[in-house]
């Protein structure tokens, strides 16, 4: 397979990345099967594997993580339920009211703080029992949080809305798109992120670096109703291992790594936080990503883009006033001193 040659730096997002030589090597190489049918041994032992790494019983894998996560509230939940969502979640924000269309549930937002949702927000968030009042049954956390550009959500808050939810007999799932992420920046373990909620969403298309892929992971039972839920969904394939060799390899070979892309975060952001134009809440960049804000420029969003685009580089919008550059290992470190020059040049 051939990569189309870059004629940009793609900083829009890290689901931009191209399968390596080696990641396609595993992919040839895999032994594959009718996952349909559970018969795939590739995706069979990949399943087995995240599940044990997230200390949990099973997990299932999946197209993408938006299935991932509509899965699992579907799996939660009934129609007429309530879940609580953070207020800047992908789940609220980018899955085109997925709860609401495929399983027909109220979603109420909480205002959280970098992704973090207050403890006593969530609280008063929850509905008391009466017939006239939508059951509470989910909450949905996100770590990392990506409209928080990356930051990651502490393991004591995680732990404490948790706590709260088992005591009210509320599930917890966790958008984990990018937990490794979270995991490499704060050294808290998949197992800790694992006991903490019920079922977790896990991607493999973004800074781990495979064509696609997500899992699902929970209990046992639990993830015998996402199956069911995955077929419904139009998530069911068949000879998938291939997808799962690629997942194996990056589980092998780039978790690791990506300190790089936080560090080269870090180093962007540096660069331009002393433009006078830009501004940038260095507090936020934790990990992979980087949110510039643009206001101070009198450049709109569209033509900031096109200007950069003009010098080699590509971006996305965020927040009204924002750009996102996101860091992963189809760019180097050069080509972020490049991008930062490109920003420079349209900026200073
Ligand atoms: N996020 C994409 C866009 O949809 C914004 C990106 O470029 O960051 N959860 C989180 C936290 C995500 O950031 C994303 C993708 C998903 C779920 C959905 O994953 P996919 O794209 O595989 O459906």
């Amino acid at each position: 397979m051939k990569k189309n040659k870059q004629k940009f730096i793609d900083l829009r997002s890290d689901t931009v990345t191209r399968p390596s030589r080696p990641m396609l090597e595993a992919m040839m190489n895999a032994e594959v099967g009718d996952d349909v049918f559970g018969e795939d041994p590739t995706v069979n032992a990949l399943q087995k594997r995240v599940a044990k790494l997230f200390g949990k019983e099973d997990a299932l894998f999946v197209p993408s993580g938006t299935m991932g996560n509509e899965i699992c509230v579907k799996a939660h939940t009934q129609p007429g339920d309530e879940i609580i969502v953070e207020e800047e979640s992908h789940i609220f924000v980018f899955e085109t009211a997925g709860p609401s269309l495929l399983s027909g549930v109220q979603m109420q937002t909480v205002r959280g703080v970098k992704g973090v949702l207050p403890q006593d927000k969530v609280e008063a968030a929850i509905r008391y029992k009466a017939y006239y009042m939508p059951p509470t049954r989910l909450i949905c956390l996100e770590n990392t949080h990506g409209r928080s550009a990356g930051s990651v959500v502490p393991l004591e808050n995680m732990k404490a809305i948790s706590k709260f939810a088992k005591s009210k007999g509320i599930s917890v799932h966790l958008d984990g798109a990018r937990i490794w992420n979270a995991s490499v920046a704060s050294g808290v373990s998949f197992k800790e992120y694992g006991k903490c909620v019920d079922s977790i969403s896990a991607c493999f298309s973004k800074g781990l670096g495979t064509p696609a892929g997500s899992i699902v992971i929970g209990s046992k039972e639990f993830i015998e109703k996402a199956r069911r839920y995955r077929k419904i969904f139009g998530g069911g394939m068949r000879q998938i291992g291939i997808l799962a060799a690629a997942a194996m390899y990056a589980l092998d070979h780039n978790i690791d790594r990506m300190k790089e892309d936080h560090k080269k975060a870090r180093f962007l952001a540096d660069r331009l936080i002393v433009l006078d134009a830009l501004a940038i809440d260095l507090t936020e960049v934790q990990t992979n990503m980087v949110f510039i804000d643009i206001a101070k420029s009198g450049i709109s969003q569209a033509e900031a883009m096109e200007l950069l685009k003009n010098e080699g580089v590509l971006v996305t919008p965020e927040r009204h006033t924002f750009l996102r550059a996101v860091m992963h290992l189809d760019v180097s470190h050069d080509a972020v001193e490049q991008a930062a020059s490109a920003f420079k040049k349209v900026f200073a």
